[in-house]
């Protein structure tokens, strides 16, 4: 066997490998608005839509292997932006979880401008790494 022709075929698989670690989503996995954009202007009793692609949805706590490959929602609603991806996210009205692993919300803000974004968080309610974030988008709501 060439050995020379060997290597970068095994460096590959070796790399192949350490990407697919569990709790890394791949490079094409996001999350966003399906039906907000930024600039939008709702109304109250707005209901909106979380997608995902490239990733899964599980509720919060799931303890078999699908962890691996899937997570639940977390809305940030005018979140100040201190964020530590490392530690699982605080629960407080700047961060709703959707631990049932729900795909919508009914928003109900006060009226004037806000700040939305999604990041995904695993079975511990910590950020994915990579994180799988949206777009923060600015709404007014009537
Ligand atoms: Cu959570």
């Amino acid at each position: 066997m060439n050995m020379s022709k060997t290597w970068p075929f095994l460096l590959l698989l070796l790399l192949t490998a350490v990407s697919s670690y569990a709790h890394t989503p791949g490079e094409h996995a996001k999350v966003y608005f399906k039906n907000l954009k930024d600039g939008d202007t709702i109304s109250n009793n707005y209901k909106v839509e979380f997608g995902i692609e490239g990733y899964g949805i599980v509720p919060a706590g799931t303890k078999d292997k699908r962890r691996h490959t899937a997570g639940h929602h977390h809305l940030l609603i005018d979140h100040p932006g201190n964020l530590d991806m490392d530690e699982p996210l605080d629960h407080s009205r700047n961060c709703i979880h959707f631990d049932a692993g729900e795909q919508d919300a009914i928003l109900n803000l006060p009226p004037g401008k806000h700040t939305l974004q999604l990041l995904l968080g695993d079975e511990n309610h910590e950020p994915t790494d990579p994180p799988l974030m949206s777009k923060k988008i600015t709404i007014t709501v009537q």
